[in-house]
């Protein structure tokens, strides 16, 4: 393996980091893609590999590109890109068995891959990638992943999207920060309602084992009650082929995703830049859903709590719960001037999100804060990767780099995990990270 080594500038400590990070991603390489991490998650993600890939281009563009391009593979005939790939690992506890995705119509034959999708970071890893390749290899990288995103993205404008609605997502497990509070404070709400999804216990024998357990202790992971119900719900999808046109006709729950829109905003914004390389026109739907998002997008703030929100598509009530997703708009530009300087109080606040290791997932305040659980409360890279940008397009330039240095400090004290207390910086979930080794080198690289 090519260890290479950034500027002269750099400590020895980084340097050692630098070259573990790149060998976390060689050791969990499966040849033109990589596991989001080797015991939890032996597998590809959708959105891990786009992560993945942006830290893999700060020292091999082609291997990075690659990565993307391994996606593919697991394209459905509609377009949608799931948010699983499976390998033949038998480990993971939601596998294959669970999702049973070759009885679906549009899955694909050869391979085994889950039933919903993931946050679209495809375009703009695409872009930064692309922007590292030299001229030739470019253009013919770009010229292979543009009818993939395409693909995609008019899957997501023609089956996500409604008339006055931001994309809508039909399960916490798509917006990528799976028991985060608003998900899992509405999905109870649908669960114990008359309305009720499935009656509690009424799916108990196709519950998979919790084998996750297993590798990560019981408090850094989601709560049985939450899990089940997260269950629950992606195997009543599973009884409708995974069909999410039919399935939002009359959703069971339908949720405008405040992280996965931002994303979608952004990436759209990068397929531009790639369609506009490349010589060609968008499809007028995307470049209708493109818009369609930004002028709905305002109507997630909510001036009193001075927070951006998802919504509950079928009320069309803001979920007002707090997470880290508030401070994502930034990232997309979505934010005016005032708001954002509002979410840097918020950020600064130390009754709230100004812990003593930035970012939480959710507020210190919020009755849902643990500092241990998944993505209530601990502190995740990619989120503050996302946060840092959305500081600087701002003009947060001391904030932003303040972020970047105690996340980068952070990592190498402590090591590639998949999270950390915000309180004590202490290690949780999943060693040898991916996604962490990733944009580890990524935030070293802009550094
Ligand atoms: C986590 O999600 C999976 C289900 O998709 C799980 O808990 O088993 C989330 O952190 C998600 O964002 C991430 O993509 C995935 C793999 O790292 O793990």
């Amino acid at each position: 393996m090519q260890i290479y080594l950034y500027s002269n500038s750099m400590t020895v400590s980084s340097t050692d980091k630098v070259t573990d990070a790149q060998t976390i991603l060689h050791t969990n390489s499966q040849g033109d893609w990589t596991y989001a991490a080797p015991r939890l998650y032996p597998h590809q993600w959708l959105w891990d590999s786009c992560f993945i890939a942006i830290g893999i281009s700060t020292y091999n563009s082609l291997r990075a590109a690659n990565e993307l391009l391994s996606l593919r593979r697991g394209q459905w005939a509609n377009g949608m890109l799931p948010h699983i790939i499976f390998s033949d690992a038998p480990d993971y506890w939601l596998g294959p068995e669970f999702w049973q995705s070759h009885k679906a119509p549009y899955a694909p034959r050869h391979i085994e891959t889950s039933g919903i999708t993931q946050p679209p970071v495809l375009a703009i890893a695409a872009k930064t990638i692309a922007d590292r390749l030299d001229s030739t290899r470019r253009k013919r990288f770009l010229e292979e992943i543009y009818p993939v995103i395409i693909k995609y993205h008019t899957w997501l404008f023609t089956e996500r999207i409604h008339q006055g609605t931001l994309l809508q997502l039909i399960h916490p497990w798509e917006s990528g920060l799976d028991n985060t509070p608003p998900w899992m404070y509405l999905l109870k709400q649908y669960h114990t309602s008359p309305h009720s999804i499935t009656p509690p216990g009424a799916l108990q024998h196709v519950y998979p084992v919790r084998k996750d357990l297993r590798v990560v202790a019981k408090n850094q992971r989601p709560t049985n009650g939450d899990i089940h119900r997260m269950v629950d719900l992606a195997l009543m999808y599973r009884l409708a082929d995974y069909q999410s046109k039919h399935i939002l006709n009359k959703p069971l729950i339908a949720v405008e995703d405040l992280t996965f829109n931002v994303l979608a905003v952004r990436a759209s914004d990068a397929l531009e830049e790639i369609a506009a390389y490349l010589g060609v026109s968008l499809p007028p739907i995307i470049k209708k859903g493109h818009k369609q998002l930004i002028n709905i997008f305002p109507e997630l703030w909510d001036a009193k709590a001075g927070e951006f929100f998802s919504r509950d598509s079928k009320t069309k009530k803001l979920i007002s719960q707090t997470s880290i997703a508030t401070f994502l708009p930034l990232y997309a530009g979505l934010a005016t001037e005032e708001q954002a300087a509002t979410l840097v109080k918020q950020l600064k606040n130390t009754d709230t999100y100004g812990a003593p290791y930035p970012v939480p997932t959710t507020s210190m305040a919020s009755s849902y804060f643990s500092e241990e659980r998944y993505w209530q409360g601990p502190i995740w890279v990619n989120m503050n990767w996302l946060i840092l940008q959305g500081l600087e397009k701002y003009g947060f330039y001391r904030e932003a780099k303040d972020l970047r240095t105690k996340t980068i400090q952070l990592i190498e004290s402590k090591g590639f995990y998949e999270y950390f207390s915000p309180l004590t910086g202490a290690p949780a979930g999943a060693g040898n990270f991916s996604w962490t080794a990733a944009l580890y080198l990524e935030l070293l690289s802009n550094n």
